[in-house]
């Protein structure tokens, strides 16, 4: 059975393609995941209460309850608008949860997935921010204001960095960060690195390692598969739209 790489879908309405595109992959799919890698920025905004959910999200977490019942492993490594991701991910769908990415054995080859955002070590402004963003006071506050007013600061919050994402696109390279990255991780001993957060599909093998850059469910539609002891890139929809770069 394979194993599935999705990041980045950043989900707002169900009603958008992007979502209506995740729902039907996961339906499709269904049965036929082993594990279901989540990496980060799923949803475009996200923090798990206890008893409420918001309601644009309702059908997506439905959805996953029923991959889940399927027998597939849910890991979600959170992303920089999906954090404290609650009982409902911890519990109902026991996930497995790596709020900062971490190591995985995949039938034996050791991989490192993460969302990508620290991916970057000169991003200074933007790792103290990431911090403010997952303390317990934060979490705290965010517990005690009404989930409605928290829905509305996380969207006037998400339009101002998404202004910033194009200044910092220009500013550093990301393929350049991403095999940078890659090196410190195999120097380590990994066999093969995954990350979402840079919406740039991307899939290199060098000395029998692996590089994979998901790209995003939002215009892309691109997503990674380990199967048979290798990754590929997709596109969904595509019986014949499978991408692959290397080199
Ligand atoms: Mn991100």
């Amino acid at each position: 059975m394979k194993d599935v790489f999705i990041a980045d879908a950043h989900l707002r309405h169900p009603d958008d393609e992007n979502y209506r595109r995740l729902m039907a992959f996961l339906s499709e799919e269904r049965g036929r995941i082993r594990t279901l890698y989540l990496l980060g920025d799923i949803f475009e905004f996200w923090v798990g209460y206890r008893h409420v959910a918001f309601s644009a999200y309702v059908p997506v977490l439905e959805e996953l309850r029923r991959v889940r019942q399927s027998g597939t492993e849910i890991v979600y490594v959170e992303g920089n608008h999906d954090f404290h991701m609650g009982p409902y991910f911890a519990e109902t769908l026991d996930c497995r949860i790596l709020p900062d990415g971490g190591s995985i054995d995949l039938d034996g080859t050791p991989a490192f997935v993460s969302h990508g955002d620290l991916v970057n070590p000169h991003d200074r402004g933007y790792r103290l921010w990431r911090g403010v963003l997952r303390s317990r006071i934060l979490q705290k506050m965010i517990g005690v204001f009404p989930p409605d007013w928290i829905w509305g600061i996380a969207a006037w919050a998400g339009r101002q960095s998404g202004k910033k994402h194009a200044a910092k696109q220009a500013r550093w390279i990301p393929r350049e960060m991403l095999r940078s990255h890659a090196a410190r991780r195999f120097a380590e001993g990994f066999e093969a690195v995954v990350t979402g957060h840079f919406h740039s599909p991307l899939l290199e093998r060098s000395d029998g390692k692996t590089l994979v850059s998901l790209g995003d469910w939002l215009h892309q539609y691109s997503y990674a598969v380990w199967d048979g002891g290798q990754f590929t890139l997709r596109t969904y929809p595509g019986a014949k739209s499978e991408k692959r770069q290397t080199g």
